[in-house]
């Protein structure tokens, strides 16, 4: 990776919702979409894994039309996976071996609507703190703004996504300015300062955690707050998500 650079005016900025991103200019910024539980999460885990892409959908339909073309097909509602379909949200179905090299349509309640949100981006990519270090270091060496787009649930803001927005913000303050926008990328910072010790018990009043709970699925929940598991940054390529290459 070329080296960090320095003497740049470029910004940070976090929205914490897609139903903001009009607010943002996102054709000047490199958007970081986020959705640590767990749609992110899960395209880090496939690209680790060696998928070879993923479209991201935003209905259950265009993901099932997918199919006749040879993909995997994956949707997920409301945190639970559609019926018929090969795969849901978890980032442990993306670490089974029949992913290796295959192209996966995928349609989540969010994280796939929130790529849509931002599909003008000048640059597409998927955080979570899966790649947290990998995509921190990349973004230092980009003379670009960042725009960290928390998917947040059904246009709410929401906790993990914040946090995950304030642990990139930390590590690029120093090397970015901030703007006029300026307190929601201070207000995900505090945040994360004061969760960072344990993610997990922070947020363990959170909506999307309460909600993944009932569905049994903690695990899920725990290794999507671990640090640096899935070290590959998703790239949106011609609206396909493709494992970034140096
Ligand atoms: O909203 C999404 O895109 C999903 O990440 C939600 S869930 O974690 O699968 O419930």
């Amino acid at each position: 990776m070329s080296s960090t650079v320095n003497n740049s005016n470029r910004t940070v900025e976090v929205c914490f919702s897609p139903a903001l991103i009009q607010l943002h200019d996102v054709t000047s910024s490199i958007v970081v979409v986020i959705d640590v539980l767990r749609a992110t999460s899960s395209m880090c885990v496939a690209f680790a894994n060696g998928v070879r892409s993923v479209v991201p959908v935003a209905t259950v339909e265009e993901s099932e039309a997918y199919r006749a073309k040879g993909f995997l097909v994956g949707a997920e509602r409301n945190g639970e996976m559609i019926d018929g379909f090969d795969l849901g949200n978890s980032p442990f179905s993306y670490m089974d071996p029949r992913v290796k090299d295959k192209d996966i349509a995928l349609s989540t309640t969010n994280g796939t609507q929130a790529i849509a949100a931002a599909k003008d981006a000048y640059m597409l990519v998927a955080g979570s703190f899966l790649n947290l270090d990998i995509l921190c270091e990349w973004l230092l060496t980009q003379d670009k703004n960042v725009l960290l787009l928390c998917s947040g649930w059904k246009n709410s803001f929401n906790l993990e996504d914040t946090l995950f927005a304030g642990a990139v913000a930390e590590k690029l303050l120093p090397h970015f300015e901030l703007n006029r926008m300026r307190d929601a990328v201070l207000a995900s910072v505090h945040l994360y300062g004061l969760a960072k010790n344990d993610l997990n018990t922070f947020l363990e009043q959170s909506s999307h955690r309460k909600r993944l709970e009932k569905l049994h699925i903690s695990k899920d929940i725990e290794y999507c707050l671990t640090l640096n598991q899935a070290p590959v940054i998703p790239v949106l390529v011609d609206g396909v998500l493709v494992k970034l290459t140096a």
